[in-house]
């Protein structure tokens, strides 16, 4: 029990600084997926399946402000976003600031509070408790069942009229 909840807080902190995010430029015309969350000091890193493309944000000035420029299948850029807000961006080649093609859009948002979990003493099993009734071998169950047959012989012979 104990191991069970220590393993479920070692992946909540997992899941917790694993945020980062990818995302494909390509195949076709997109970006995949177009639309990523990170949190203040995270990174975004844009991996070329296709070409010839670009991340290019839409704000030319600002606190998030990125250009990869024109760049070919298997480049790699990356951007660490600082402010929490929406910075939508698009492909040099094949869409233009505010378009609806091959666009994109990094939303950089405050982690919501992640669940913690802290290890607590197993519960004691109550008397009589679904916990107190033990799980048995295969020849416990045959020893149980000769015995519940041997209650049930005793029982029958004792209620039938002689
Ligand atoms: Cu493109």
């Amino acid at each position: 029990m104990r191991v069970r909840l220590l393993a479920l807080a070692v992946l909540f902190q997992a899941a917790a600084a694993a945020a980062d995010q990818s995302v494909g430029i390509g195949p076709g015309l997109a970006f995949n997926p177009p639309t990523v969350v990170v949190a203040p000091g995270e990174t975004v890193t844009w991996i070329w399946q296709d070409a010839p493309h670009s991340s290019t944000s839409d704000a030319t000035s600002g606190p998030e402000v990125w250009n990869s420029g024109v760049q070919a299948t298997g480049a790699t850029f990356s951007h660490t976003f600082q402010t929490p807000g929406d910075y939508p961006y698009y492909c040099l080649v094949h869409s233009f600031p505010g378009g609806t093609f091959m666009n994109g859009l990094v939303r950089v948002a405050q982690p919501t509070a992640t669940p913690t979990v802290t290890p607590t003493r197993p519960p004691t099993p109550l008397p009589g408790g679904p916990a107190a009734i033990p799980s048995l071998s295969g020849a416990g169950r045959l020893l149980l069942g000769l015995a519940l047959a041997a209650a049930a012989v005793l029982l029958l012979s004792f209620a039938r009229p002689r």
